[in-house]
């Protein structure tokens, strides 16, 4: 697959960090990392676990732990140095929606602590050669994990920039050899009330498990994320442990959380949004200031952290920045109709 990756979304680490973290990691920077086929993302080789000395060390496996410090460097988030400062890992951790976990944003990171994520296995089916149940280790090891500085804009109107850790999920796609009937990408979260509060409350919107679904072009792009970590170590339970999708042009509803499973379909997936509210939330869910949800103008948003005093409303930008890479994938699309 052949993409380029233009120019303007090229993020310079010193655009993001302060500056003594980017000093830092100076001396980690090797050089310009493999890239991927045929594109154009600029990138260095450095130790990612090294950086973020503030960040609680967490419980990786060995596997992952090892994945992490071979992790390489590829920058991609669009490039205003003021606006897209890396949030703080606290703030990413402890404002959160996990609706297993209840739906205030402060019950993910209370409650969903001792969700078990080790051993974890993923099936991988529907239209494919080679499908099965995977253990995770399995899924990721044959892949460079990679570091992505990515916006995250949830449809609620506020957003974060966030350090991922991860693999393009084309890397899975491809393995699992798609057959020419698979259109779409459909993922399942784990189902499990006694470990998930949420799913034992009646009053749950959802219809569990959570799902969520991609066109297959969409699933391909390199910017599309299966992430395992963030800010140089595992995921956080609260933030999806152990594996979440991440696609920094969508609604942040779009990065399913603990995934169990990943199938290849032929018809067009209903996600759990739009089950609830087909009015309010679509299939496609890109980032667009000029189509409002019926509750909340998208035209602005909220970056985190803010404050009474320092609210912090910036402009939301088309396909939330990453217009040059993705706005090809709708060409010809009414994005009113097709929210
Ligand atoms: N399984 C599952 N995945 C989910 C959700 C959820 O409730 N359940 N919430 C989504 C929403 S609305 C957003 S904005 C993001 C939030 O990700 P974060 O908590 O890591 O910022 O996760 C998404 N993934
Ligand atoms: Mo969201």
């Amino acid at each position: 697959m052949l993409i380029n990756i233009a120019k303007s979304s090229d993020l310079r680490e010193s655009d993001v960090t302060p500056e003594s973290v980017y000093l830092s990691r100076r001396r980690f920077m090797g050089g310009v990392a493999g890239l991927g086929a045929g594109m154009a993302l600029s990138g260095h080789v450095h130790a990612a676990s090294s950086d973020y000395s503030d960040v609680p060390s967490g419980n990786a496996p060995a596997w992952l732990s090892d994945k992490i410090e071979a992790a390489q460097w590829r920058a991609v988030v669009p490039s205003d140095p003021n606006a897209d400062a890396l949030t703080p890992y606290d703030d990413a951790s402890h404002y959160n929606n996990f609706y297993e976990f209840g739906t205030g944003k402060s019950d993910p990171a209370r409650r969903a602590g001792d969700l078990e994520t080790q051993p974890w296995s993923v099936v991988i089916d529907g239209e494919v050669n080679n499908g099965g149940r995977m253990a995770l280790e399995d899924v990721i090891t044959p892949s460079q994990l990679e570091e992505r500085i990515y916006r995250l804009r949830c449809v609620e109107a506020w957003s974060m920039v966030i350090p991922w850790l991860g693999i393009p999920l084309s890397d899975i796609i491809e393995r699992a050899e798609p057959t020419s009937k698979a259109k779409y990408v459909r993922f399942e979260t784990l189902v499990d009330p006694a470990q998930m509060p949420g799913q034992r409350s009646s009053f749950a919107l959802i219809d569990w498990p959570y799902v969520e679904g991609l066109r297959l072009d969409e699933a391909m792009h390199p910017l599309t994320l299966l992430a395992v970590g963030m800010y140089g170590r595992e995921l956080p339970n609260q933030n999806g442990a152990p594996l979440r999708l991440v696609v920094p042009w969508k609604y942040g509803f779009k990065s399913i959380k603990s995934i169990v499973r990943i199938s290849l379909v032929e018809e067009q997936p209903v996600n759990s949004w739009q089950a609830i509210a087909a009015n309010e939330y679509g299939f496609y869910a890109n980032v667009n200031p000029e189509v409002d949800h019926p509750r909340w103008s998208q035209a602005s948003e909220r970056r985190l952290p803010n404050s009474l005093f320092n609210p912090n409303i910036i402009d939301t930008r088309m396909f939330n920045g990453y217009a040059d890479e993705v706005a090809s994938l709708y060409q010809g699309m009414d994005l009113r109709t097709h929210y």
